[in-house]
């Protein structure tokens, strides 16, 4: 039963001085900064319980009222994965065959994308996020909070752990990405928003050169 007294329970997050939290400011930095959207994976398997362990990160996700409206499939099947490959495939090429405006395409152009998605089945895992705008409970619809705001900070976090772990990913959204709703049987309140491929990166991957907008593009401060 729920008292008064376990219904608040201490903060046990460390608390840092301020050099410590330079340096972890600063460590934490160096280390995402190397974190890039990869599309040349290797097939090395990764351990199932460090996919369990990077979900367990993304769950720590905030979320409108704590309803942590998500579920991840995970996929190594390989079967799953040239079915997921082959339908993504056919959406992509309508996507670079008429659907994407030129604009777009030249905003494109230094990625060198097209609608081949051979990642799809080299990499050990897929992961693919589903929002839940509404919770289904005996049959009763029950609406969630701000739930693209919640799964993209799911995601968010899902993407650091993976870089945490050495591991590599892409935000791919083969739209539209009903067939994944379609091909893993999921339920009528779950949608598909975001499908990551994840694995250890290729030998000599290659990543295109881009570069970060710097601080005084990105913030303005009121001091
Ligand atoms: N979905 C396509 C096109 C694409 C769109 C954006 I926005 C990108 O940042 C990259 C690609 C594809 O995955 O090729």
């Amino acid at each position: 039963m729920n008292t008064e007294s376990d219904k608040f329970i201490p903060y046990t997050a460390p608390v840092l001085d301020e050099q410590q939290s330079l340096k972890a400011a600063a460590d934490y930095f160096e280390k995402i900064n190397q974190r890039r959207s990869l599309r040349e994976f290797s097939d090395r398997p990764v351990a199932r319980e460090v996919i369990e362990n990077i979900l367990k990160a993304a769950n720590c996700a905030p979320s409108g009222a704590h309803k942590q409206p998500w579920t991840f499939c995970v996929i190594s099947d390989p079967t799953l994965k040239q079915k997921i490959r082959e339908a993504a495939e056919k959406e992509e090429y309508e996507n670079y065959h008429g659907r994407m405006s030129e604009a777009w395409l030249k905003d494109l152009e230094a990625f060198e994308t097209d609608w081949h998605k051979p990642f799809l089945t080299t990499v050990p895992y897929l992961i693919i996020v589903f929002k839940k705008p509404y919770d289904l409970i005996e049959g009763q619809k029950h609406k969630n909070y701000y739930v693209n705001e919640s799964v993209g900070l799911a995601c968010g976090f899902l993407i650091n752990a993976i870089h945490e772990a050495g591991l590599a990913t892409l935000t791919h959204t083969p739209s539209p990405m009903n067939f994944l709703h379609k091909i893993l049987e999921r339920p009528e309140n779950e949608k598909p928003y975001l499908l990551l491929p994840v694995g250890y990166p290729a030998d000599e991957a290659k990543v295109p050169n881009l570069h970060r907008k710097n601080l005084s593009e990105i913030s303005i401060w009121y001091e």
